[in-house]
């Protein structure tokens, strides 16, 4: 996309957040973007796609790549997963490798480059989650020097806690600082590059992260059966709510049962609160639909892979064709 009439003193510059799972990846841009746009929760693998989330700063646009954590599987989902996370360092100025503080660090990054297999350009350390570490057992300088000799491209390091917002105004000056003069990528006010509809996935795929415990979750995947946009016409006074179909696709009927619930229980709460948050995104009352739909192995099955933005990737499996 070209924006025309650019302001000539414009800066920009575009960051890749990677890590293992639940690093912290989204919760920190979240927090750097200043509103929940991208999913969280305590689980890991609960990113799938890459995708762009951009605010501005003066005249600074800085574009965050959210990334899936990096992990060793040999299921083709998550294979793919994997795949969107080099995807999306492709095109980045600078990687911001996360690693949770309270975790083995070295392990950390050594087990996070051998799945990623490529080197890591310009990196930048971003030491995760403070607030539950114990700071006075941790050579911080001490790591940063073992992590150059696995990641030679680390320039330097921060330590920052996303949830209390610790040393992220220092990260966010200096990201400021590294941008170089450019165009923008993105008109002011343009959050992702995504549409709403994969955020209204997103965001009924949050509450099964929420509201469904232990490994169901990661056998879910939603896809949008019709969005339809509301609209308003103040002067013929006619209105009409956004209408979205959604299903949620389980592996086995056994999951079904759990997701709709005793008395459709979960799938009510789901759909509540998964549209509460749709609402907020498009500033607009939602008709949220959903639907349980055993679609049994799914995450091997080429058609959904391709539907939920995950393409094969050089280490893809024979998978299912099957419409
Ligand atoms: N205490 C604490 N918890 C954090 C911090 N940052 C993230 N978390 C929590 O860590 C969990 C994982 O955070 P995410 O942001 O989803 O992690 P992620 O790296 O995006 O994970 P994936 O998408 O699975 O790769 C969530 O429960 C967050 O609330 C932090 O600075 N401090
Ligand atoms: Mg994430």
């Amino acid at each position: 996309m070209l924006i025309t009439d650019q302001n000539p003193f414009n800066k920009s510059i575009m960051i890749a957040l990677l890590g293992k799972p639940n690093a912290g990846k989204s919760t920190l841009i979240n927090y750097l973007l200043g509103f929940d746009l991208t999913i969280v929760s305590p689980m890991p693998q609960t990113t799938r796609n890459q995708f762009h989330c951009a605010f501005t700063v003066d005249t600074t646009e800085v574009v965050l790549v959210d990334t899936p954590g990096v992990h060793s599987s040999s299921k083709e989902l998550n294979i793919r997963m994997n795949g969107q996370a080099q995807y999306g360092s492709e095109g980045a100025d600078l990687n911001f490798l996360l690693i949770d503080v309270n975790k083995d660090i070295i392990e950390e990054a050594k087990s996070f480059m051998k799945e990623f297999e490529k080197d890591l350009r310009r990196t930048w350390i971003i030491f995760t989650k403070i607030d539950r570490a114990d700071l006075s057992t941790i050579d911080f300088d001490e790591k940063f020097e073992a992590l150059k000799e696995i990641i030679p491209n680390a320039e330097k390091y921060y330590t920052i806690s996303a949830k209390e917002g610790t040393n992220v105004h220092t990260l966010t000056g200096d990201i400021c600082d590294t941008a170089t003069e450019g165009p923008h990528l993105y008109p002011n006010g343009t959050v992702s590059n995504k549409n709403e509809r994969f955020f209204a996935t997103e965001y009924i795929r949050e509450q099964t992260f929420r509201i469904l415990k232990d490994e169901l979750p990661y056998e879910i995947a939603v896809v949008i059966e019709d969005f339809q946009d509301g609209f308003k016409d103040a002067e013929k006074e006619i209105s009409r709510d956004t209408k979205i179909s959604a299903s949620i696709l389980v592996n086995r009927p056994s999951q079904r049962a759990i997701v709709v619930g005793s008395k459709g229980k979960n799938i009510k709460e789901i759909g509540t609160c998964a549209r509460k948050k749709i609402e907020a995104m498009v500033g607009d009352r939602v008709h949220l639909n959903l639907h349980v739909k055993v679609s049994p192995k799914w995450f091997k099955n080429n058609f959904v892979l391709d539907e939920i933005g995950l393409p094969r990737t050089h280490k893809s499996n024979r998978v299912w064709r099957k419409k």
